[in-house]
């Protein structure tokens, strides 16, 4: 079992005896990390960066290394870095800008749309396979609040706060619901057994303690305090407390139109800023969230699919991951971000882009992805479309 790294420890070896960044030991790190795979904080970590560094405060450059713990600590990281604070991509943009412009394919000026008109009755499953009747499609948003830090660097104080300000609003947005929390002693508390059921229905998110990025990040820290999921009483509308993001905002729709899940989060969505809550927006990125890679829409929309015959019956996940990342689409296991494939290849399936596309365009992406994704499984069992069939 991989044992987890905690940030308060973690950043200690990035220090020098008076307790200040010590930037050789940072490069030192790097230089390590690129032996194995160099993530995009590890390639933006240039010397012109170094002297950046050298002219900030004290604090800045203390927020400076935990910006960069989760690329510091996992080796197996992409991007590699977590803001701490919304202005952490202003007061840090000589080094995340180039950045984030690499992951999101970003040429020229850009500036983030919002654009919901998502029509109903267009993408619609049946149009795929007339089997495609009932799927289980998730949309969510990511969301941080303006005024409070990230949760890489909330204290136990701070999420306890903010969660109690959620359960407010959650008393007056005008969805029936209810609030339950992983925080010891809190009025909604659920116990463990109740939270492994709320796990078992893809509901409420693992312990965050099992995920090295969170924990080396400080996304993790002071778990399971100020951490909990809102539930709607029809269990189409969720809202998760101090996981990666503030609020992660999920609409799960069992049918086959995705604009009826994308009007379900909308409706949320809008229920929440109705109740006076403002989020964070950079006038370029668009939303604020921890991670660089969810900024712009912060929206995820996906499916679950099974695709044996890409997969060679789940033994060729790569394979899949390959087409899918042809077609704009990212395939991951059922689990999560890092799970695997079962043995029927079965795979949550969306589109890669969050940023300088619209909330309306993801949709319009997962759909014609995954028009020519079923082409390809078909042509992948010879023609047979009888065992071709995305489910659930
Ligand atoms: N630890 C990050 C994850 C990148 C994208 N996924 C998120 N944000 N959940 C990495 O660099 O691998």
């Amino acid at each position: 079992m991989h044992t987890c790294v905690f940030k308060d420890d973690a950043r200690k070896a990035y220090l020098d005896a008076e307790g200040k960044l010590d930037l050789a030991k940072v490069q030192a790190r790097w230089t390590e990390l690129g032996k194995i795979k160099v993530s995009l904080g590890n390639k933006y970590f240039t010397p012109a960066v170094v002297e950046k560094v050298k002219g900030l405060s004290d604090s800045d450059q203390q927020r400076f290394l935990d910006v960069m713990m989760g690329g510091l600590s996992n080796d197996d990281s992409s991007v590699g870095v977590y803001a701490t604070r919304p202005e952490d991509y202003d007061v840090f943009s000589f080094y995340l800008e180039p950045l984030i412009r690499e992951y999101h394919k970003i040429e020229g000026q850009t500036k983030q749309e919002h654009d919901w008109n998502i029509p109903v009755g267009e993408y619609v499953l049946t149009k795929i396979d007339s089997r495609l009747e009932k799927v289980s499609m998730r949309a969510r948003v990511a969301r941080n609040v303006k005024g409070w830090n990230l949760p890489p660097s909330m204290d136990k104080d701070e999420r306890i706060r903010f969660e109690n300000k959620m359960v407010e609003v959650f008393g007056s947005f005008g969805i029936p619901g209810k609030y339950h929390s992983l925080t010891p002693g809190h009025k909604n508390q659920i116990t463990n057994q109740q939270a492994d059921e709320l796990r078992n229905k893809h509901f409420l998110f693992n312990d965050m303690t099992t995920d090295n990025h969170l924990t080396s990040s400080g996304v993790a820290s002071d778990w399971p305090h100020g951490r909990g999921i809102w539930i709607s009483e029809d269990e189409t509308k969720m809202i998760w407390i101090g996981e990666e993001d503030q609020l992660r905002i999920i609409s799960i729709v069992q049918g086959n139109d995705l604009g009826k899940v994308d009007q379900s989060l909308h409706e949320l969505l809008s229920g929440i800023e109705k109740s006076g809550l403002e989020f964070a927006e950079h006038p370029i990125y668009g939303v604020i969230t921890t991670c660089p890679t969810n900024m712009g829409t912060g929206k995820r929309q996906s499916i679950l699919g099974k695709f044996p015959n890409i997969t060679k019956g789940g033994t060729d996940e790569k394979k899949l991951k390959e087409v899918a990342r042809s077609l704009g689409l990212q395939a991951r296991g059922v689990g999560g971000e890092h799970s695997n494939m079962d043995k029927e290849g079965t795979a949550d399936i969306s589109p890669s882009a969050r940023f300088g596309v619209t909330e309306a365009i993801v949709t319009k992406r997962l759909y014609e992805g995954l028009i020519k994704l079923y082409d390809m499984e078909v042509q992948a069992a010879g023609g047979n479309r009888q065992n071709c069939c995305i489910i659930y």
